[in-house]
């Protein structure tokens, strides 16, 4: 009983993790095609109890299927969502290809289920998962929105391994055994040595110097909030973090709020935990986010750069695999129901 499921990229990082969230969270369905390239076709796996067989992703695959979660990249969301959404099939879809056309719901459960009113499994359509630092940022900042407008916003992120794929997961570990014994480093997805290091995203550069994460954080939060006028700068940045972006925010608000009032929203609010205890510096960690629904937000405070009660500073982190990509698109499929 339930929807017939299609995962597109069931091999990879993300897809792996949907299969985990969709037992966590009880979802019903009734089968599951797992697909993924012709690498992949014919690998088993075995999936509360019954046994898959990996198909190659085809125009053919979505036939009778009721919803299929994508994340197999941008280029095959591109060729196959509208395969699929032709065929009935209701698509969510984890890349960036479909996120700013004009009439994709671009969704984040807690915050704007109302854009996919009246979209329902089988009827096909698509639907976008937000860009990971997006998702992660924006659960920690719209309850605060909610509560002082927010005018301005300004990210530093520290993102994981994770959202570039299980093959830079491995790259990160096979390096930093690499330079634990003194051996050369293989580098096959990034091109700086990545254990032990940082660097600038490596998402193309776009005309204005900004790479196109940080240009996904101001066009997505943009069209999720429905707020056009927002002012928001971003850096992205790579760390030798296995699964968990942080993301350090400053906000300034048009109305005052406080240190108290702030933490009074973010704790009313699901899917957020706060971990903000000054007296032991303890703050949130990409562990403490590491394999967790939740996203953490610590270190909130007022900013002191500025005269009045309008500005706040905060550290967040969130599992990139979970609601950064798997969790949030699971949970679009459960508004789908
Ligand atoms: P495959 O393992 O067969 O290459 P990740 O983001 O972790 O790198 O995962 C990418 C996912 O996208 C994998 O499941 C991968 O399958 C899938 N994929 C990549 N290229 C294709 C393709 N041409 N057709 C279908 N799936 C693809
Ligand atoms: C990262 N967010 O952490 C990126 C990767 O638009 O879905 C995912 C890119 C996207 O590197």
């Amino acid at each position: 009983n339930g929807p017939k499921i299609a995962i597109a990229g069931i091999t990879g990082a993300v897809g792996q993790e949907m299969l985990k969230v969709l037992t966590e969270r009880n979802f019903p369905y009734s089968d599951i095609k797992m697909l993924a390239s012709a690498r992949s076709a014919g690998r088993k796996y075995t999936f509360e109890g019954a046994e898959y067989t990996v198909e190659e992703l085809t125009e053919k695959s979505f036939e009778g299927c009721d919803i299929a979660l994508f994340s197999a990249g941008g280029s095959i969301s591109k060729k196959y969502a509208p395969v699929a959404a032709a065929a009935g099939c209701t698509v969510v879809d984890n890349s960036s290809a479909f996120r700013m056309t004009e009439g994709v719901p671009l969704v984040v459960p807690e915050i704007n289920p109302q854009a996919m009113e009246g979209m329902k499994a089988g009827k096909g359509g698509i639907i976008a998962n937000p860009n990971c630092s997006t998702i992660i940022a924006l659960m920690a900042v719209t309850p605060l929105h909610r509560l002082a407008k927010v005018k301005r916003m300004v990210v530093s992120t520290y993102q994981a391994a994770s959202g570039a794929g299980q093959a830079a997961m491995e790259e990160l570990e096979q390096q930093t055994r690499e330079v634990l014994e003194g051996q050369p480093v293989t580098m096959n997805i990034f091109p700086f040595q990545y254990a032990f290091n940082l660097f600038s995203h490596n998402s193309p550069m776009t005309d204005n110097g900004y790479n196109e994460e940080e240009m996904k954080l101001v066009k997505e939060t943009r069209k999720i909030w429905g707020e056009t006028d927002i002012a928001i700068t971003g850096t992205c940045i790579r760390v030798p973090v296995m699964r968990a972006h942080a993301e350090s925010i400053n906000l300034e608000f048009e109305n005052d709020i406080s240190e108290e009032e702030a933490l009074k929203a973010l704790e009313a609010f699901p899917g957020v935990s706060i971990i903000n205890d000054r007296a032991n510096n303890r703050f949130p960690t990409p562990l403490d986010a590491s394999t967790k629904d939740d996203v953490y937000v610590g270190r909130v405070r007022r900013d002191i750069s500025r005269g009045d009660n309008k500005g706040l500073d905060l550290f967040v982190c969130g599992d990139q695999i979970k609601k950064g990509a798997a969790l949030n698109a699971v949970q679009i499929a459960e508004l789908l129901l």
